[in-house]
């Protein structure tokens, strides 16, 4: 399917764990799309960017068919079919850059009561799993010989029914493994939401767009915590107040009009700014400490 040169589209998840904070990250970074959630093709208002509302799993099929042009997909969904699809005639799929929400762990996980030395204890076992691909590259990396048992859900419950000797699943709190009598044991993949895309250029004025939208994306990004700081502070304390700022990117210091020996410090912290520190600051030598929420930042 030919897709219109002067339109980004976005394959999205319609409705789980993904959806919300993807649609949250997109209205910050100043995107407006005209229908509700329930339906299926959202129509960029005021930008050139349409939204496409579907499982998770499909979405890197729909950039790597050429039917979508970006998703927001977890790393594991998309690193399970740019396995898949090696070989194919499909388009690559790379990860353009990871979002910040959605963590979680693709984990090895054992009985409780099973002894663990290394993954080479699970040599001749059979293990159950949603993402045989991942599995499957990791135990030959390794030069384990294992059973993959591909199920689409329930990988927790596969050891209590008979059907594995071990699981290969999503992790986050942990919860879901302790109430099935499992222990974790080792990471085979860390992963969160990510931007996806074909691993080419488009060579149409996509290319502008997509820049535009990750400048955007990546501004939200980067004041996601920030802060900025504005104090006072005697020429002589300045070293020392600034040493209490090294999170700052490139503070600004300027003079106080008619105040020859009082410097103004502006600075934008990446870190917490907590009473403790402005406390520590205000003993340093610093006066009239503001704090301020960074609202948009383009770089
Ligand atoms: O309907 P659709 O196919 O779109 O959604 P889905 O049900 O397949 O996916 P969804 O919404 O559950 O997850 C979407 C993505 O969220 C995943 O692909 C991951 O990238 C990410 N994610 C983050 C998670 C979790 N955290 C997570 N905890 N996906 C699944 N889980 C599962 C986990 O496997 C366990 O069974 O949630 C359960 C609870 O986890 P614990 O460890 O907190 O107990
Ligand atoms: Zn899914």
């Amino acid at each position: 399917m030919n897709r219109p040169a002067d339109r980004l589209r976005i394959a999205m998840q319609k409705s789980g764990r993904l959806s919300d904070p993807a649609r949250n990250l997109l209205k910050q970074a100043g995107f407006q799309f005209r229908s509700d959630k329930d339906q299926l093709f959202c129509y960029g208002e005021d930008c050139a960017i349409d939204l496409v509302l579907v499982r998770d799993d499909d979405i890197p099929q729909l950039i790597a068919e050429n039917v979508c042009d970006l998703g927001i997909v977890g790393r594991n969904v998309l690193q399970e079919k740019a396995l898949e699809l090696r070989g194919s005639a499909h388009c690559g799929l790379q990860e353009l850059m990871p979002l910040a929400f959605g963590g979680c762990r693709l984990s090895l996980a054992v009985p409780n009561s099973q002894l663990w030395q290394n993954a080479a204890d699970l040599e001749g076992q059979r293990i159950a799993t949603s993402y045989p691909e991942l599995l499957a590259d990791f135990l030959q990396q390794r030069g384990i010989r294992a059973d993959i048992v591909a199920l689409k859900g329930s990988v927790e419950i596969a050891v209590k029914l008979g059907k594995a000797d071990a699981i290969c699943d999503l992790v986050s709190s942990g919860a879901t493994l302790v109430a099935n009598g499992l222990k974790e044991t080792e990471i085979i993949l860390q992963s969160e939401a990510v931007l996806a895309c074909q691993n080419t250029p488009f060579g149409d004025s996509r290319d502008g767009l997509l820049a535009n939208f990750i400048a955007r994306i990546e501004g939200v990004m980067k004041v996601q915590g920030s802060k900025l700081i504005i104090c006072q502070t005697g020429k002589c304390d300045l070293a020392s107040v600034l040493k209490l700022l090294p999170d700052a990117v490139a503070p600004t210091i300027s003079p106080v009009w008619g105040m020859d020996d009082t410097l103004n410090i502006q600075a934008l912290c990446q870190s917490a700014v907590t009473w403790q520190r402005l406390e520590a600051m205000k003993l340093a030598g610093a006066r009239g400490l503001m704090v301020l929420p960074v609202e948009k930042l383009l770089a």
